[in-house]
């Protein structure tokens, strides 16, 4: 008796001693997008692990997301995707009431994630950031002479020409790309038209031939170790590739640039799956990331804006005035976003983007 008892307890204390191991939140984000000291901390002071992976386009995260379960808990989806996919039903509704910090939000922001998700429902943003031109300070100031401020640089075949040689990327990235795309053309940058998305396309199959490669993250290394002297990139990720440059003291000095035509500002949002299989531990994470001096964390090592106003003072005065990351009220009036696509623009939106990398 007593010794089915004591066979009981220490049973029960295995039981629980692997639960409490087991705390585990699965995280899906961007690739170069949190400071990796954040996950470590967040795992010191709650005990629950972060299995964390990453990726570089909405694309694969949308075909993770619709190919049904993935195991992951928080993933981190641009404003228009994470619209079409609060209606696939692919995430919960957020309770408030767990995440106390999310009240520190910016209600400007909130009310910008509003038109993707009424009601602020489902998600809470992460970070906010414009698409734009990074360049090689040096390289740029020898193949090309002027000052680097418009999508023409990018568009006009003589122009992207005098870069081919030292190297360029674009971002594999149909929303900001197109989008820029149909900016410089004088159109509307959110166009769903059919002829005018084709428009686009071809202007960058026009340019197509100066190009070396379309990545979304590859871009960091190229440009910061001088592999390539210009790319279609986030402002954070240029800053990022500045930053490694100036670490590995190679004289190389990366610049970023918002164009004067205006630019793409785009959302990422933190949202937890419908079917995550660790609710509480996803909550806590979430929330975590909400605090200031959190946020600032994650803002000093990425160089991405977050939208929690009271981490300012812990932010890096180099970041907080850097009007490419925390643009002066001006330049937000240039700054334009797109809206989500439904299914039929999308296929569209897809096929133009593969007759651009493809030429089929
Ligand atoms: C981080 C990219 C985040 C911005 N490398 C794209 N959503």
């Amino acid at each position: 008796m007593m010794r089915k008892f004591i066979s009981a307890l220490i049973s029960l204390y295995l039981t629980s001693a692997v639960a409490a191991q087991e705390r585990v939140v699965n995280v899906y984000n961007w690739s170069d997008y949190i400071d990796p000291k954040v996950l470590t901390d967040f795992t010191k002071e709650t005990g629950v692990k972060v299995v964390y992976d990453t990726y570089d386009s909405n694309e694969t995260l949308e075909t993770k997301l619709l190919a049904g379960k993935t195991g992951y808990d928080v993933v981190v989806p641009s404003a228009p995707f994470m619209q079409r996919q609060i209606q696939a039903g692919v995430y919960q509704k957020l309770d408030r009431a767990k995440l106390p910090n999310a009240r520190g939000l910016s209600d400007e922001v909130m009310a910008r994630m509003a038109a993707y998700d009424p009601g602020n429902q489902y998600a809470v943003n992460y970070m906010w950031y414009a698409t734009g031109i990074a360049f090689n300070a040096k390289k740029a100031q020898q193949v090309f002479g002027r000052p680097i401020d418009s999508w023409e640089v990018i568009f006009k075949p003589e122009n992207l020409k005098r870069f081919a040689e030292c190297g360029v990327y674009v971002l594999d990235s149909p929303d900001d790309v197109l989008s820029a795309s149909l900016r410089y053309l004088g159109l509307n940058p959110d166009s769903k038209k059919a002829d005018e998305i084709r428009r686009a396309a071809d202007a960058l199959i026009k340019v197509k031939s100066s190009i070396k490669k379309f990545h979304s993250s590859e871009y960091i290394n190229a440009l910061a170790n001088g592999d390539i002297c210009l790319a279609l990139a986030w402002a954070g990720d240029s800053f990022q590739a500045r930053n490694r440059a100036r670490e590995a003291n190679n004289g190389v000095e990366i610049d970023f640039i918002i164009p004067r035509e205006g630019a793409l500002m785009s959302m990422d949002a933190l949202a937890i799956l419908k079917d995550a299989p660790h609710v509480e531990e996803a909550y806590a994470f979430i929330d975590y990331m909400m605090r200031p001096e959190v946020a600032a964390q994650n803002t000093n090592v990425t160089n991405y804006a977050n939208s929690i106003p009271a981490s300012q003072p812990f932010i890096d005065k180099t970041v907080l005035e850097n009007k490419a990351i925390y643009p002066t009220e001006e330049v937000m009036k240039r700054l334009f976003t797109v809206s989500s696509n439904d299914l039929a623009v999308q296929k569209i939106i897809t096929r133009e983007w593969t007759r651009v990398k493809t030429g089929k």
